[in-house]
């Protein structure tokens, strides 16, 4: 059976990249639940409510193990997921994504980007500070780059200047020119990842958590004996995976495609 991997529409494509690169011989079965999206803005009782009904239709569809790959869902949700589809196991991208950042910093100072949702319920931080308590972790909304990335602007002036705006005055003071690690804490963000990196600058590494996550779920599947065994013939492209889009199948394929690109 597939993996099953769902985000609020085109972003988690990022990760899916990252899973498919990580596992070839496995089969996914993406949904973007584009009818609803976006998760960012939403409050958690809402997004609790839609990642259910989106896992609930992969799940529906026998997947043998499921990938948030909303850092908003993730941020809000994971719990809720495992407890409604127990004995599934359910990995999301925010538990990964700081693993990897605490892995990433020296200095100990972190700043976390990502939706308003992701960043108003603190989950970075707190996943953060479960595995190292003396960091220091600050985050900052950047809706606007949500925007930027569905659109295509991912290079030139205008990204760049709402980059500045952003986190200009989020890495400047004494305390924070000691950031050393940027969180990519939303499934957009790694499209804009040049930009960002020209405006942090070359004392900054930016971390995203797409293969991190893949990583996590390869090892689940062979500690779980979950792996799919190796297709015979290579598969091609269009074979190891299913797209399922809640609303808009079009709007998804042509936006979709700038993602899966820049991944
Ligand atoms: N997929 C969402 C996230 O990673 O937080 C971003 C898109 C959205 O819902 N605003």
């Amino acid at each position: 059976s597939p993996i099953g991997v769902f985000d609020s529409g085109v972003g988690g494509l990022t990760v899916l990249a990252a899973l498919r690169e990580r596992l070839p011989d496995e089969r996914f079965l993406y949904l973007g639940d584009t009818a609803r999206l976006p998760y960012g803005s939403k409050s958690p009782q809402t997004v609790r409510r839609y990642a259910r009904q989106a896992a609930g239709k992969l799940v529906e569809r026998g997947v043998k193990l499921l990938v948030v790959a909303c850092n908003t869902a993730s941020a809000v949700a994971v719990e809720d997921l495992r407890e409604a589809f127990a004995p599934l196991p359910v990995i999301g991208v925010v538990e990964a994504g700081a693993r990897a950042a605490c892995v990433a910093t020296q200095t100990g100072h972190v700043l976390v980007t990502g939706t308003e949702g992701t960043v108003s319920g603190g989950a970075y931080e707190r996943a953060m500070l479960a595995l190292r308590p003396e960091l220091s972790v600050d985050a900052v909304a950047c809706p606007m780059f949500v925007a930027l990335a569905e659109e295509g602007w991912t290079e030139g002036p205008i990204p760049e200047a709402v980059a500045r705006r952003y986190l200009e005055l989020e890495l400047a003071g004494p305390e924070r020119t000691r950031v050393d690690t940027l969180v990519l804490g939303c499934t957009h963000f790694p499209v804009l990842r040049a930009v960002l990196e020209r405006v942090c600058g070359p004392g900054v590494a930016l971390v995203d958590s797409a293969r991190t996550t893949a990583t996590e779920v390869a090892e689940l599947l062979e500690q779980g004996g979950l792996a799919g065994p190796s297709p015979v013939r290579p598969r091609g492209p269009g074979e190891s995976v299913r797209f399922l889009a809640t609303d808009a199948p079009e709007r998804f394929a042509r936006v979709g495609a700038v993602f899966l690109a820049c991944a």
